[in-house]
Order: C-alpha cells, then sequence, then structure tokens
C-alpha cells in the first residue's frame, strides 16, 4: 500500500494519532483524493466529518487543501463537518475560512440540510445561531431542514429548530415594497403597472405595451405581486382613478403601508387641460396619507403622454410649468410615454424607482421571525385565498415543510405581524378569525361572496 493509500485510510478510520504522524510524510495531501460513499473525497472532507480541529486547520494552512473543493455530489467541508455534528470544525470554515453556510450541493442541499437530515442538533443550533442560514431552504425536491428532521424522527433537532421560531431572522418576503399607483382615469397607471409587469424578467427594447380595459373591481385596486429583475419583490397597486372610489382609497393605503412604508408613483397626463392642478391635488392627497402612517414613503411624478406634444416649443413649455412645481415639492420625476417597455426615459424611471425601493427597504426597519416566515410559505403552499383560524392551525399541525406556534394566541400574533407588511390580511369578527392570502379577492365583487358563503357553511 503506497504512503498515500494509508494516509486516506487512517484518515477515514478516524485515527488521529496516526493521522498526525503521517500527514508531513506525504508528497500533496491537497492531492490525495479516493472513492467512499461517493467519489473526489479529499482529506479535508474526513477531516472536517472527523471534528479533527487541528489537523483541518493544517491541511488549509500548511498543505494548500481548498476549504471550496467539492466531492462527486458536489458536497463541501462543511456538509461533511455538519454530518458528523462538528461545531468546532464548522465555526472555523464559516468564520476564518470563509466557506457560505448556504452552499448548496448537487441536490440543493444546504449543510443545515445534511444537519437536520442526520439529526446533528449541535450544528442545527449552531447554524441557525449564525444569522446566516435560511430554515425555509427548498431542496431538489422542495424538502425544508424540518422536513428532512421530521422524516427522519429527529425530535431533539426539530426542538431545536423549534427554539428558533420567535427569533427575527431575514428572508426574502421582509423585502417585498408596497408601490402605489395613482392619479386621474386615463393619466397611464395601468399601462405603467403592465409594464413594470411586462419588464419583471427581461426587457424588450424599443417595443410598446398597449393596455385595454381595465377589469373592474369593487374596491378599484389591482395589486400585483413580483420578483422584479432590477426592482426586487414589489407589490404593486394599481388604483382606479376615479373619483368614487377615492373615499374606500384612503383606507386601504393607510393599511397597505402600516408598519413599512411604500413608493408613490403620481401619474399625470400632460395632455390634459390642467396637469399642474391635478399634480397640486394628488401630492396633497399622497402626502397626507404618508403623514398618517408615519412611515417613511418616497413620491415620484410620472409626466404621461410627452410623446403626443410633437411641436417641441410646446412640449417645452408644458414641462417647464410642471417642472416647476416638481422642484418646488422636492419630488422626484420622470416625463415618459407610459407604454413603452424600453428607452431612456423607461431606464431612468426605472432607475428611481429601483432607488426608492432600496431606501423604503432600508428605512422600514422591518424585522419578521422566522414563525412569521414558516407561517408566510404555509399559507402560500395552501393556494387558498382565504381560510379561517382553525384552518390555518390545522395546517400547521399536518405541514412537514413548516412549523408555527402551537397556542391560538401565538398563531394570531404571527397572523398580525404579516398583516403589518401588507403580504395578507387578517379579518377579525365576535368569533372567527379570517387569513385572506391573496388580498386581490377582496377586491372583486366574488371574493367577498365566497367569503360570506363559507362563513354561512361553517354556521350551518
Ligand atoms: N401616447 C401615450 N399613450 C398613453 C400613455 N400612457 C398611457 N397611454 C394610453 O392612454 C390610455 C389610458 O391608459 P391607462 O393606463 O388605462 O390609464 P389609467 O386610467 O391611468 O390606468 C391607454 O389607451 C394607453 O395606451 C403615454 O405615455 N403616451
Ligand atoms: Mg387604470
Amino acid at each position: 500500500m503506497s504512503l498515500e493509500d494509508k494516509c486516506w485510510t487512517v484518515f477515514n478510520k478516524r485515527d488521529h494519532k496516526e493521522a498526525v504522524h503521517l500527514l508531513p510524510l506525504v508528497k500533496e495531501p491537497d492531492k490525495i483524493i479516493r472513492t467512499y460513499t461517493r467519489d473526489d473525497v479529499s482529506l479535508l472532507h474526513l477531516s472536517s466529518r472527523n471534528d479533527w480541529l487541528d489537523v483541518t486547520k493544517d491541511l488549509i494552512t500548511k498543505y494548500h487543501c481548498d476549504p471550496q473543493e467539492r466531492d462527486s455530489v458536489g458536497q463541501t467541508c462543511l456538509h461533511w463537518a455538519a454530518f458528523g455534528n462538528h461545531v468546532d470544525v464548522m465555526r472555523y470554515l464559516i468564520d476564518e475560512c470563509h466557506c457560505g453556510p448556504m452552499t448548496v450541493d448537487e441536490g440543493m442541499w444546504t449543510p443545515l440540510h445534511m444537519a437536520a437530515y442526520y439529526g446533528s442538533s449541535a450544528v442545527v443550533e449552531y447554524l441557525l445561531s449564525t444569522g446566516k442560514c435560511d430554515p425555509l431552504a427548498k431542496d431538489f425536491q422542495g424538502r425544508t431542514p424540518f422536513k428532512l428532521a421530521k422524516e427522519n424522527g429527529h425530535t431533539d433537532t426539530l426542538s431545536v429548530l423549534k427554539k428558533f421560531g420567535g427569533i427575527k431572522s431575514s428572508h426574502p418576503i421582509d423585502s417585498y415594497v408596497n408601490i402605489l399607483l395613482v392619479g386621474n382615469p386615463g393619466a397611464g397607471k395601468s399601462t405603467l403597472s403592465h409594464v413594470i409587469n411586462d419588464t419583471a424578467s427581461f426587457t424588450l427594447l424599443g417595443s410598446f405595451r398597449n393596455v385595454g380595459g381595465v377589469v373592474p373591481c369593487t374596491a378599484g385596486i389591482i395589486p400585483y405581486k413580483l420578483q422584479h429583475r432590477t426592482l426586487g419583490n414589489i407589490i404593486l397597486h394599481d388604483f382606479a382613478g376615479h373619483s368614487e372610489y377615492y373615499s374606500s382609497h384612503s383606507a386601504v393605503i393607510e393599511n397597505l403601508l402600516q408598519g413599512s412604508g411604500g413608493v408613490f408613483l403620481i401619474v399625470v397626463n400632460m395632455l390634459e387641460k390642467e396637469p399642474v392642478k391635478q399634480l397640486h391635488q394628488w401630492l396633497t392627497v399622497v402626502r397626507n396619507e404618508a403623514q398618517k402612517v408615519l412611515n417613511q414613503c418616497h413620491v415620484i411624478v410620472i409626466v404621461s403622454h410627452v410623446d403626443e406634444i410633437s411641436n417641441l416649443v410646446e412640449r417645452r413649455m408644458r414641462k417647464e410649468e410642471i417642472q416647476e412645481i416638481i422642484v418646488r415639492e422636492r419630488c422626484d420625476s420622470v416625463f415618459l410615454d407610459c407604454r413603452k417597455l424600453g428607452g431612456s426615459g423607461v431606464d431612468s424611471f426605472f432607475n428611481k424607482l429601483s432607488s426608492a425601493c432600496e431606501f423604503i427597504r432600508s428605512t422600514s426597519g422591518r424585522n419578521l421571525s422566522l414563525y412569521c416566515h414558516m407561517m408566510y410559505g404555509l399559507l402560500e403552499e395552501r393556494k387558498e385565498n382565504i381560510l379561517t383560524l382553525s384552518d390555518v392551525m390545522s395546517a400547521g399541525k399536518e405541514n412537514d415543510d413548516y412549523f408555527i406556534p402551537d397556542k391560538r394566541e401565538d398563531v394570531l400574533d404571527v397572523l398580525d405581524s404579516l398583516y403589518s407588511t401588507g403580504l395578507i390580511s387578517v379579518l377579525k369578527s365576535e368569533d372567527k378569525v379570517w387569513v385572506v392570502v391573496n388580498k386581490g379577492i377582496l377586491l372583486h365583487r366574488g371574493g367577498w361572496d365566497s367569503l360570506c358563503s363559507r362563513d354561512i357553511q361553517r354556521t350551518c
């Protein structure tokens, strides 16, 4: 047997004394790679699994082993340490070698998946305490670490995961920013909201978007939840401009902006007789609402239909007239043909909107607990528009991917926190609580009807 083979074998057999003895004798320990349950397993992988902190350090610092190297299924030494339930090696790899705790293997397993699957509770606790792991991450088959621990009956690991339920943790749902499109009828709000929607994943330069009639909604608002390429996660609210909706708009805006602020887009049609007067009116409405909610808001004025004025002198005069009040009111502004999917005006609009969204994200101070993220995952997975509190409680018990608190009051607290982000609505009557996951449903007449008919069915 060669010295290299011997060295690999003692690492595999966890013979620490012999490993320390052989390591300085072999040439290029970083090149020693063999097969063990899979191909491309290195000395560093085995040493991480064995919890040999001294040897792991030597391999990296003296013998040039790469802490990022992967075996044939894409696992790194962090995955191997998670398998062995070894916190010391793991801490060293994360803190000093900058190994990413969210590194995934070919099956999309993070080290947390690995630890949960093997019931390595100490590692689960350590990984969660770093705040750098996503306990909701799903593997290739859509399984969360919680599900893997549950499937394998690791009750200790499950309770460690649950212990972190109340701890604030960041997750993409934190980053949703409400964008509110307001303005008179025909200004271009719906057109612009479709353009934002259409450019969520890519831009077709030079093409136009012509929007047909807007679907009539009882409350006159259409919400779109989007993961936008340049804007990040947003919820876009296209408000009907007709005056009969104004009183309900005010209540809706107050509700939406609770706890997180938002970005107002005031759209004014340049062709209107008195665009300056309109802009003044909308600025007053928006400032009023923003003041009520006590959260940071940002306002961008969009002057639409600029393309319709072909006379350059007239265009400049009209622009200057509106620009004066925009400057005075210290708003961001863009002059646009709202139908365009690309071009410099649109790019400048997206840049402004994107910085406004970042501003809201950085100032909202939103900080949800792991329970909130779990609850939202659970609600999204159910794919139902409306649930009662008891539906939610039993869904929580049946679900293997997510966990929610056991007590009714704690579940209500979690739902209230989610309500304040604008992602769901919670409606309370004397004896019942309704959780509205798809808020759009309430804005159509059928939504209220379905809520009422379910209520009747349950009371019968
Ligand atoms: N020429 C031109 N037409 C536009 C512009 N913005 C919107 N429109 C058109 O104006 C009409 C009303 O737009 P819409 O988005 O429904 O207005 P909303 O009532 O504010 O939602 C539609 O036919 C749009 O195609 C623009 O900037 N330039
Ligand atoms: Mg519209």
